[in-house]
């Protein structure tokens, strides 16, 4: 075993409460484009294209079918060993509290399927980002479960890459809500969105108390996220770090570990 792996495993076997931050790097191994990978998915289009109120008011149709072709993916997409190898830890022992940014639910999937029947309700992340797996309307803020589009009528192609095939998903009709008849949008926070409070505080108020912040996946650019960590620096204590290259963090991580989150997690957790 690598010394920086048996360092981080110890601090987290010495760790009462531990943080725990992740990005799309972990749903990388389950087939969801990154962000901003090579692969990325910003790499077609810029965020303030589609990621905004604004541009929902400018072109809903494209910003829509942009994340109906998300939704596409990641209703074929199954949680990782990453994902998995979290769940286990947090179902395991008590003090873990998971923190997402990530909108595809495969936290949540997870969890249900290590919980199997031994728990009633496993713990739900918190979704900093929203969910792409509910809908929200525009106008009068009613959440509704996501209007999935038939995958047929994506036609999304054999790619399922980052190049999304914009042609064939402009004809998508945008569901309305049924108590204004607003335009449904994803239930997901967009660039210049607030996140939603119980989630932001909650995250800061566990990062703040935690004896490790574990952050697994993310490019540590997008703020407030970002800076969730940090609490855990300014109370003295470490944040060990999981990703295939440095990231932002890497020089506050008192261990940095490079490889896969789901190659690495379940050999760090085990
Ligand atoms: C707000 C949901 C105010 C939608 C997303 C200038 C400086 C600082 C901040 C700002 C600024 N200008 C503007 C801002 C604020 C802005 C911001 O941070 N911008 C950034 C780009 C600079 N933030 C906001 O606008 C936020 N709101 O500030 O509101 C406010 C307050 C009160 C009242 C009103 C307003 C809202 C931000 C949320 C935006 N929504 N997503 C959607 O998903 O479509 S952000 C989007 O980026 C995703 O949620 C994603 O999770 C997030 C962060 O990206 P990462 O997860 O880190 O993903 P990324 O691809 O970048 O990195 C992947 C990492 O994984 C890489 O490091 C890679 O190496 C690694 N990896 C890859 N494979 C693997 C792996 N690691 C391990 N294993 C692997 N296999
Ligand atoms: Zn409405």
């Amino acid at each position: 075993m690598s010394e920086s792996l048996a360092g981080a495993r110890s601090l987290l076997a010495r760790a009462e409460r531990v943080t725990v931050l992740t990005g799309a790097g972990i749903s990388a191994e389950s087939g969801i484009p990154t962000f901003r990978g090579e692969s990325g998915l910003w790499r077609s289009h810029r965020p303030e294209e589609l990621a905004t109120p604004e541009a929902f008011r400018r072109d809903p149709e494209l910003v829509w079918s942009w994340y109906a072709w998300r939704r596409s993916i990641v209703a074929t997409c199954e949680p990782n060993e990453g994902h998995r190898a979290l769940a286990r830890f947090a179902l395991d022992r008590g003090g873990v509290t998971l923190v997402t940014q990530n909108v595809d639910g495969l936290h949540h999937r997870a969890a249900v399927a290590e919980a199997g029947d031994r728990a009633s309700e496993p713990a739900h992340p918190w979704e900093l980002h929203g969910s792409l797996l509910r809908d929200r309307c525009f106008d009068c803020n009613l959440k509704s479960d996501a209007h999935f589009p038939p995958v047929n009528e994506l036609d999304t192609g054999p790619s399922r890459g980052s190049d999304w095939p914009e042609t064939e998903v402009r004809d998508v009709e945008i569901p309305r809500c049924d108590a204004c008849g607003g335009l449904l949008r994803p239930d997901v926070v967009w660039f210049g969105e607030a996140l939603p409070t119980d989630a932001l505080e909650g995250a800061f108020e566990a990062a703040a108390v935690a004896d490790v912040c574990l952050v697994v996946g993310t490019s540590a650019l997008v703020h407030p996220a970002a800076s969730i960590p940090r609490a855990t620096l300014r109370a003295g204590r470490p944040i060990v770090e999981v990703n295939l290259e440095p990231t932002a963090l890497s020089p506050y991580a008192e261990v940095s570990l490079m490889g896969r989150a789901g190659a690495t997690l379940p050999e760090l957790l085990r």
